[in-house]
């Protein structure tokens, strides 16, 4: 289904109204708490997120702006599809949104921008060892998967991306706590302009009380599943599954 101008009013609408209403079966099920409570990152994240509960990533003012946000990672996309939908401004891409879904979406930049939109100042912090704040603004994703409607199986959020390292596809997940939290917005604008390349055009995800890396750049599709098993690796996103980093980044 491709999502009208008017439609994505009605969806923001839904949106504000009853954020992932079907979300909350799949949060209640102890289950999730049962799931390998084995690892010490796993103790370590449900230790953290009693404490944090729904708590919000500090955010900073104008001034505090950073005067260089560095780029990390893929700077650029160099898969054809990809260049093709850039040169075009994006006027012929569309987030998919499948899996685990009532209602698959497939919503154009247009879509995603007339939905209600969430700014947020905050700082970014990676794990090489820097940090900078910038200004991102986007629709919430909790508005997005209340469109989409969550079949009661949905358990994790998982970000398809464009760009490839080490030959391997980017990916990355977060559950629903963190999906339908306020401040987790899919940012197609930063510091008051439209992404850049460098920074993750046309959407990146801003999931904003986790560490740079689940930062997702250059989504493609948002697929909601039961387990993160199966998929790669199986351990949830590429740095995961390929340098060991927690699943769980919580700052
Ligand atoms: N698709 C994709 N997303 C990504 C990465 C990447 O290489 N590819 N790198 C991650 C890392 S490690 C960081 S610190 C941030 C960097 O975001 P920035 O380039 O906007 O600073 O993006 C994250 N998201
Ligand atoms: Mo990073």
């Amino acid at each position: 289904m491709i999502l009208t101008r008017r439609k994505a009013l009605q969806v923001g609408a839904a949106g504000a109204g009853g954020l992932l209403l079907s979300g909350c079966d799949a949060l209640n099920d102890s289950q999730t708490f049962k799931d390998g409570l084995a690892g010490v990152g796993r103790l370590h994240e449900l230790t953290q997120r009693a404490i944090i509960g729904d708590s919000l990533a500090r955010e900073f003012t104008e001034a505090d702006m950073s005067p260089v946000f560095k780029a990390n990672g893929s700077l650029r996309v160099p898969d054809p599809a990809y260049r093709a939908l850039l040169a075009g401004g994006f006027n012929h891409w569309a987030l998919r949104v499948d899996g685990l879904v009532h209602r698959p979406l497939a919503l154009p930049l247009s879509a995603l921008q007339v939905m209600p939109q969430r700014t947020q100042i905050t700082r970014h912090d990676c794990v090489e060892g820097w940090s900078a704040i910038g200004k991102w603004q986007g629709p919430q994703l909790g508005a997005i998967l209340s469109a989409a409607g969550l079949m009661p199986g949905a358990r994790y959020v998982v970000f398809h991306c464009a760009d490839k390292l080490e030959g391997k596809p980017f990916y990355e997940s977060i559950d629903l706590v963190e999906a339908s939290h306020p401040q987790t917005i899919l940012a197609w604008r930063m510091n008051d302009a439209p992404l850049t390349e460098p920074h993750g055009a046309p959407i990146r995800l801003r999931v904003e009380r986790q560490l740079g890396y689940k930062q997702a750049k250059y989504i493609m599709r948002i697929e909601l599943r039961e387990s993160l098993a199966g998929l790669y690796g199986g351990k949830g996103g590429f740095w995961e599954d390929n340098r060991g980093y927690q699943w769980w980044a919580g700052i």
